[in-house]
């Protein structure tokens, strides 16, 4: 890579108005990219591969290229036609670093081909590179490698020609700024879901993800995937149900587009033997995690010619119970793409997709595809609707349930589980509640806690595996219940979003030990929670305690080590790298540790270290726990000793 030249200030300082969009968003980056931890971090490559995608999607390029170089700066190279270089009539300057040092300028050359995709945010470009101590761009063009050095956002020299080529396309490498970020390593795992997921909703563009920083052992080279997807959405559909068993060999395909064509549709959904409903919706590529009016005019569609043909056939007849829009969809794995022009963005977290419009045009499409699949493969047909009214069926009998929990609950002084460690404060925001394994660990965490703002359940049982149980089943185990009675949410398990008014706790911590059993015991929580209480974790309710791996000991000194480097660098500090000179103690359990280390190490909010689980990417999250919770034993061992990748950020 080559070195980039000192600033010249005569240059990047002559156009005020550049620097004033560009210093904003070096000002308030948050407004731009979300944050400055490892969320905004991970979106910087997003938003370059964006451009990439477009050019893919207009048909330019057909491979893309994402490398972690070894100092975590990242290179995004396409095999597209290159950002154009020439100059700019009215503003003098190349259309490169219009493209590179202005806000928004992103698209504006290129009128026929109309932009889809775009981050999150879709901010442009420009941001990354505002946000960059140092940026570099070659374009391959017109016979000739150009190339542009930048240094916190602005262009340090004019584009130049450095060579020849035979190629075109684009290479950018951008160095994240060490000023503005608050981490700056890399997840290999967190790019590698996002690329994987946009091969398979961009079917055609072979993406590589290359991690310069990890050299294989046996070959020497970088380790890296490809993601790569003929089939689409179609393969993404089986990929989900890897591990599940299906109602139908291939997945159903729609796809279709509005009377102007400037909305296109694609679905493919396949129903399985499980109980869940799985719909992943995405607007220019974009996952709306909230849904919003695609998926609304998706499950109109899907209810109105499901029932239709269940008329049609005479197929509910016998039904003593009502039929609900969820019994349509239970066990449907789908995923929806739309492209919409000009998406509207609402919503908590800005992921549901607000445009009326689309609703219509989803809907008319669904209805029609799925009316004729009905029709031309019945046997499929009647065992999609003997599901539905299966699904039917347990509803009630799972509402009966529910009701009994319930109405139990009130008979026992506010309903509170015995084992529950209750804590004095009843202000929601201040109050934690710790799950913790085992009684010996709970006695201890009871004696380590701050009594105020700590509450305190033990979990003796095992926790019910929620991924293979029937919904109707998960209120019959103890452990479940007392969680769920602890927390104070009245409708899990109900229609619609979850009630958090009456939570009681705003951090819930996973505090299990660092063992095999710990981490089973942690999966199964994480797939409750993910399952059952998801608005908990998208709300940034969720946490997993750290305790530590070690303590060392030298003559008075004491030090906790929660890795294995941090092991070996106590020794090497406290007894000069000589093992033989100090005491090392290796914590199994948390019972082994006395109430005083555990509040230290673990639950004092000053110095304690919480994981809180996050999910980026929620397909790759229903990927993960439906091969982990399966009955494949493999996949899960492997996951756990790789231990949660969904548990991001630190706090
Ligand atoms: C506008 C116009 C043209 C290409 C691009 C943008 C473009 C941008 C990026 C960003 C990353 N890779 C890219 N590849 C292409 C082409 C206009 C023309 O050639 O007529």
């Amino acid at each position: 890579m080559s070195e980039i030249p000192q600033a010249n200030n005569d240059y990047s300082a002559s156009n005020i108005q550049v620097l004033e969009g560009i210093e904003h968003v070096r000002k308030r980056p948050a407004m731009y990219i979300g944050d400055v931890g490892e969320r905004g971090l991970h979106h910087m490559v997003y938003e370059v591969v964006d451009n990439s995608i477009d050019e893919a999607m207009a048909g330019y390029a057909k491979n893309i290229e994402v490398v972690i170089n070894e100092d975590n700066s990242i290179t995004v190279v396409d095999d597209g036609r290159g950002i154009p270089v020439d100059t700019h009539a009215k503003e003098g300057l190349s259309a490169l670093e219009l493209v590179m040092t202005r806000l928004g300028a992103g698209g504006k050359f290129d009128k026929d081909s109309y932009k889809v995709s775009g981050g999150l945010h879709g901010v442009g470009v420009s941001c990354v590179n505002a946000l960059s101590a140092k940026c570099a761009v070659k374009v391959y063009r017109d016979g000739k490698i150009h190339e542009q050095f930048y240094k916190e956002g602005k262009a340090i020299e004019r584009i130049k020609v450095v060579g020849k080529t035979d190629r075109t396309g684009t290479e950018t490498q951008f160095w994240p700024d060490g000023t503005i970020f608050t981490v700056l390593e890399y997840r290999y795992d967190t790019l590698a879901s996002r690329l994987r997921e946009l091969a398979f909703l961009n079917k055609g563009v072979r993406i590589t993800l290359t991690d310069k920083r990890e050299l294989d052992e046996k070959s020497g080279e970088p380790m890296g995937d490809v993601f790569y997807s003929e089939g689409g959405l179609m393969e993404f559909v089986k990929y989900l149900d890897k591990n599940r068993e299906g109602l139908h060999d291939e997945p159903i395909y729609i796809s279709g587009i509005d009377d102007d064509g400037s909305t296109p549709v694609e679905l493919a959904m396949q129903y399985n033997s499980s109980y869940r409903e799985n719909i992943h919706s995405y607007v220019n590529n974009i996952n709306t995690h909230e849904g919003g009016t695609h998926v609304s005019g998706f499950k109109k569609a899907l209810t109105r010619s499901l029932k239709n043909y269940a008329d049609q056939e005479g197929l509910l007849k016998k039904l003593k119970f009502s039929i609900s829009g969820d019994d349509f969809r239970e066990g449907l794995t789908c995923i929806i793409s739309v492209k919409v022009p000009e998406p509207q963005f609402e919503g908590q977290t800005k992921t549901k997709l607000g445009n009326s419009d689309v609703s219509g045009i989803v809907e008319s499409i669904v209805n029609k595809r799925i009316s004729e699949y009905l029709e031309e493969n019945p046997t499929i047909g009647k065992r999609i609707l003997q599901k539905v009214i299966l699904s039917a069926e347990a509803r009630n009998a799972a509402k009966k349930a529910r009701e009994a929990v319930q109405k139990k609950n009130a008979g026992f002084g506010g309903g509170l589980p015995g084992k529950l460690a209750s804590c004095s404060s009843r202000k929601a925001e201040e109050c934690e509640l710790f799950l913790v394994e085992g009684d010996s660990a709970g006695g201890s965490a009871k004696q380590a806690r701050d009594r105020k703002f700590q509450a305190i359940l033990p979990l003796r049982g095992k926790i019910l595996n929620v991924e293979k149980a029937h919904p109707s089943k998960i209120y019959d185990n103890e452990e479940i219940k007392n969680i769920i009675t602890a927390l104070g949410i009245p409708n899990i398990g109900q229609e619609g979003e979850l009630n958090l008014e009456k939570l009681r706790y705003h951090k819930l911590v996973i505090m299990t030990d660092a063992d095999v059993d710990g981490s089973h015991i942690r999966t199964l929580l994480l797939t409750l929670f993910y399952r059952y209480l998801h608005d908990l974790i998208e709300a940034g309710h969720v946490y997993i305690a750290q305790p530590p791996l070690y303590l060392v000991k030298m003559g008075k000194q004491r030090r906790y080590c929660w890795t294995e480097e941090d092991r070996i660098r106590a020794i090497d500090e406290m007894g000069k790298g000589d093992e033989s000179k100090v005491g090392i103690q290796r914590y199994k359990g948390l019972g082994e540790m006395n109430p005083d280390q555990l509040w230290d190490t673990t639950m004092d909010p000053d110095r304690r270290t919480l994981q809180q689980v996050s999910i980026d990417s929620a397909a790759e999250a229903d990927h993960i726990f439906s091969t982990l919770m399966g009955d494949d034993v493999a996949p899960r061992r492997e996951f756990i000793e790789r231990n949660a990748k969904y548990a991001k950020i630190d706090v």
